[in-house]
């Protein structure tokens, strides 16, 4: 047994010499020194033995087993000094290697044209607010004089959310769509607040129309502007002022009648073409206009169903699509390429 225990120390000794990694000290350490361990094996035997050579045998143990706790702990010290050493030595680093750049991010066309216009019309005095695109058919049509039977709001073209009804106070079921228009946050903004109001909504609207020219999701601007006695006089000016400041000062402006349920009366506005001045080119179609927004003053129905006196106060209210003036503004020619979600496409602008 003595043996074994020489044989022990010599092999515990070796092994932990040639051990460079802390979780290889703290194995060897389990397999001589572990209740399971070496040692405790050859302990474990000693009860066979008469005493004194049980009492030789113990006292050659414990200095065996001192012995090696005082290497274990040499051994310890030795491989955290060498892992620290390695630690500050540090990974080969080549610092004369060229950097790796980073790609500078850019705003897309269609988000710089939003904050464009809304730029324009915040220097004229309007807030900006912002609503649900998720919404309660209320909101987005009966609010609008849009009545059931109005073909917008056919199932080809709107956007209905499947098994979307809330009571949300009405006294029927009202059925949940995709906003077609920002018009519900008007709405939503003027039962909130009282008169004046003088705001624009930007935002996603969806309609349920995919070709060459119309995308099931687009963005809209829409205004509204609230008060005693506003006439069509300020419509032009505001809308004229927008035009001169968004698409260049030489900007003309042009109304033409139009219908929409929610205004009387109603004007789709031009403006002279920004490609060729007005003369006439193939953009606006030898016309030397360009369509870019509808506009009207608020139909009564639309004031009453929004808490406000169409006897006591007038108002005017706009819309714009982004994507259709941000194609006018940067030249693009394709609708499509605005939601490819092409690096290459949003780095040109
Ligand atoms: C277009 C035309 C328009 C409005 C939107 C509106 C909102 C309220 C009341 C009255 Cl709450 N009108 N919005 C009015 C006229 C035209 O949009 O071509 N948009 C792309």
């Amino acid at each position: 047994m003595n043996d074994r225990l020489v044989a022990l120390a010599a092999a515990a000794q070796r092994e932990l010499e040639t051990a460079v990694a802390p979780e290889a000290v703290e194995q060897l350490r389990v397999k001589y020194l572990g209740k399971k361990g070496e040692l405790a094996a050859i302990l474990g035997g000693m009860g066979k033995l008469p005493p004194d050579e049980r009492r030789a045998l113990g006292e050659k143990a414990n200095a065996v087993k001192a012995e090696l706790e005082t290497k274990i702990s040499a051994a310890i010290t030795r491989v955290q000094e060498l892992a620290l050493e390695q630690e500050l030595k540090g990974p080969r680093l080549d610092v004369t290697l060229p950097g790796r750049g980073h790609a500078l991010g850019r705003r897309h066309p269609v988000s710089q044209t939003l904050e464009d216009i809304c730029g324009v019309f915040s220097r004229l005095g309007f807030v900006v607010e912002h609503g649900p695109e998720i919404e309660l058919d209320w909101y987005n049509f009966e609010a609008l004089n849009v009545p059931a039977d109005h073909p917008a709001r056919d199932m080809q073209d709107t956007f209905y959310v499947d098994g979307g009804s809330l009571h949300a106070g009405f006294a029927h079921t009202n059925p949940v769509v995709l906003r077609t228009h920002t018009s519900p946050v008007q709405i939503r903004t003027m039962l909130a607040q009282k008169p004046p109001v003088r705001a624009v909504m930007p935002g996603r609207v969806y309609r349920k129309d995919s070709d060459q020219t119309h995308t099931p999701m687009f963005h809209q601007v829409e205004g509204l502007l609230v008060d005693q006695k506003v006439t069509f006089a300020e419509l032009k000016g505001t809308l004229d002022a927008f035009a001169k400041a968004f698409f260049g000062a030489k900007s003309k402006t042009r109304f033409r009648p139009s219908f929409f349920p929610f205004t009387e009366p109603s004007a789709e506005v031009d403006v002279s073409c920004v490609f060729c001045g007005g003369k006439g080119c193939r953009v606006c179609k030898q016309t030397g206009w360009i369509e870019v927004l509808g506009s009207g003053m608020v139909h009564p129905n639309v004031f009453r169903h929004a808490g406000y006196d169409p006897a006591e106060v007038t108002g005017f209210a706009f819309g714009m699509g982004v994507e259709r003036l941000a194609m006018l503004r940067y030249g693009i020619d394709d609708l499509r390429t605005m939601f490819e979600n092409d690096y290459r496409f949003v780095a040109q602008f």
